[in-house]
This record gives structure tokens, sequence and C-alpha cells, in this order.
């Protein structure tokens, strides 16, 4: 990809968001005149740019506009690894179907597609995600975690429970978890989640997680079939967000979780998934086959089997049609 001298410039700030950076290097950088740069930077204030001047050392970025970008997403972006490397596209079809692209093109554990809106944003089995707005974070990363196939469910809890922090740090909202992983807000959908690996018996070669929030959405913006049941950060608080802060604080809390995982285990993340459970306590009823039963759901398995308990005795149910709201959707 070729960059303007403009792109170049955010480029290089972003990069540098520690440090100065001198009019002198960065024209000697571009290979234009120090005037020029000069230009540019006032143009960059009028779009939204704040940068802080200080004689003798230079210039530094410490605001860039509400946009999302690789630079906006980069800049700010407080993680080891994850997102670290990174694309972003105006429209794609799926962050999902990129992703999976690079994971097969050999790209790094951590590597992120950001698309501002998707014309076939995908759920689980082929559903489709309501993705066209430009109002929602929607994007996908690569994993490449040493867990065996049946331990991948583990990823998909700490997904859950990371966009649950991410959410409890911007606002006095209180998220529940849906078993196994739609983020709800006041009985709405706010979020869903998909992870999809490649894998073998007992080696998995790739994971691509995707991840899909409502944040600046009014309802009208969703399909008439939704809105009953779909919510927005927006619609719940009033405010608006900036949808790049939200994917870079859901990328810490992602990394710092793993990084729970791997060295601590699992029983922290099953814990705090548990305490975000929707309905977890009450009896819910279910239909396994083509039998209506009953039970007391108790928490999760760290499989990412539900635990129902029927007197003595506590299923694990793995796939069951669950009537999650009384008389209505499910
Ligand atoms: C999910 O599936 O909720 C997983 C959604 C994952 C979306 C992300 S966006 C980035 C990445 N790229 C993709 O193509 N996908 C991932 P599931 O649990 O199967 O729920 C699907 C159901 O959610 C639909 O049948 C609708 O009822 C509902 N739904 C559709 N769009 C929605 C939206 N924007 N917000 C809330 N609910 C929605």
């Amino acid at each position: 990809m070729v960059l303007s001298n403009r792109e170049k410039i955010i480029q290089l700030l972003a990069q540098n968001m520690h440090t100065y950076v001198s009019g002198q290097w960065l024209s000697d950088q571009l290979g234009i005149s120090r005037t020029a740069v000069w230009k540019q930077m006032k143009h960059l204030e009028e779009d939204g740019y704040h940068f802080k001047a200080v004689p003798n050392k230079g210039y530094r970025l410490i605001d860039m506009p509400d946009k999302v970008s690789e630079n906006t997403l980069f800049w700010g972006l407080d993680t080891d690894v994850l997102g670290q490397m990174l694309e972003y596209h105006d429209q794609l079809t799926s962050t999902q179907d990129l992703a999976h692209t690079r994971a097969r093109e050999n790209k790094p554990d951590g590597y992120l597609v950001v698309a501002d809106s998707q014309t076939k944003g995908r759920g689980r089995l082929h559903r489709a995600f309501s993705s066209e707005n430009k109002n929602g974070a929607w994007f996908s990363f690569i994993l490449r975690p040493e867990l065996s196939p049946v331990e991948a469910q583990k990823i998909t809890l700490l997904t859950a429970v990371s966009l649950v922090r991410t959410i409890k740090q911007k606002t006095t909202l209180e998220p529940k978890i849906k078993w196994p992983n739609d983020i709800l807000i006041n009985g709405k959908k706010l979020a869903g989640i998909l992870t999809e690996m490649q894998a073998e018996q007992d080696q998995i070669h790739y994971m691509v997680i995707g991840v899909g929030v409502n944040i600046n959405q009014r309802l009208d913006e969703f399909p008439e079939d939704l809105r009953d049941t779909v919510t927005s950060l927006m619609i719940e608080t009033d405010e608006r967000f900036k949808r790049r802060y939200f994917i870079q604080d859901f990328l810490k809390h992602f990394e710092t979780l793993y990084r729970t995982l791997l060295t601590d285990g699992f029983d922290s993340i099953k814990d705090e998934w548990e305490q975000h459970a929707f309905r977890r306590g009450e009896t819910l009823t279910y239909r396994l086959g083509d039998k209506e039963k009953s039970g007391v759901f108790v928490g999760i398995h760290e499989t990412g089997a539900l635990l129902i308990k029927n007197g003595d005795q506590t299923d694990r149910l793995y796939s069951a049609d669950i009537h999650w709201f009384e008389g209505g959707h499910t």
C-alpha cells in the first residue's frame, strides 16, 4: 500500500507516541521539507488531531479524531501481543473470513482484523449477525493456543468475561452472560462471540475469535425483526462511546485473562463467568431430544457445559433448546 505523506506522518507519530519527534526527523523520514511537514501538521490539527509541540524536542501526538483505522487502533494499544499486528477495512464480508485467510498465510498469534461494517457478518450455525451499520465494533483475531481442542471452549468463555470487564470498566451497566456466550444488558443482546478453529485430534492449529458488539446504534439501525431483542451501549446509557477504545480495552482484558489461563489455570475465570451468568440459580426449562425437562442452573463445567441440578443429580448440557425467556424467544 502506498501511503500519502499525511498518512506517513500519522503513522510515525502514532508509533512514537511516548516520545517527541522533531520536525527535522519527520522531514528526513519523508524526504520533504520542514515547511511541508509543518503544513501537513496544520491540516491534521484542522481534522481533529491534537499535538503537543515543545521547542527543541518536537511534536507528540496526544489525541486523534474518533475514527477507526489502523493508526487509531494502534495508538494507545496497551498489549504485548494481541492486536500488535492488525488490519482495518472499511467494509468486509466478514472479519472471520479474512482472519481465516490470514491464519492460513501464517500470520502470528494475536493478529487482528477490524471492519467498520460487514455485509455478511455471521453467528453460530450460519446464523446472520447484523453488522452492516458502522456503529458497532466488529473484529476477529487469531490465536494459536497450546491447548487441546477439547479445551477450546475455555477461550470462548474467557472472551465473554473479557467483554464483561470491558463493559463494566466503561459503564455502570450490569452485563450478563447468556450461555453459551451472548452478552445481555437488561435482558437484551449487546454482543455475540463466534469461535472457530482448525484442529486435529489433539492439537489446535489456530483459532479465530470473532466479536461483535453494538456500541453507538439507535434501535432503528437494526433490522426490524431484531428490535425487541437487541440493544447497544448508547441505547442503554444515552452516551456515545469511542469504538476504538472499546476494542483496545477489550484486547487488554483478553490478554490479561489469557495469561491467567496459561499460568494459573481456568478456575478464577470460570468463577467470574458464573458470577455474571444470566439466570444462574434459577429453574430453567429446556427440551432435550423430545423431552421437556427442568432443573436449577447451578454453573458451568470447564468444558463449557451447562450444569443443571435435578434433585441429587447434576446434568451436563452440551446443547439443548433452553427456554431462557418465559414464553418468549430462546
Ligand atoms: C453470535 O452468534 O452472536 C456471534 C456473533 C459474532 C459476530 C462477530 S462480528 C465480527 C466477526 N465476524 C463475523 O462474521 N462474526 C463475528 P449467535 O449466538 O449464533 O447469534 C446470532 C443471533 O443473534 C441472530 O440469529 C440474531 O437473533 C441475533 N443478532 C443478529 N445480529 C445481532 C446484533 N447486531 N446484535 C445482537 N443480536 C444480534
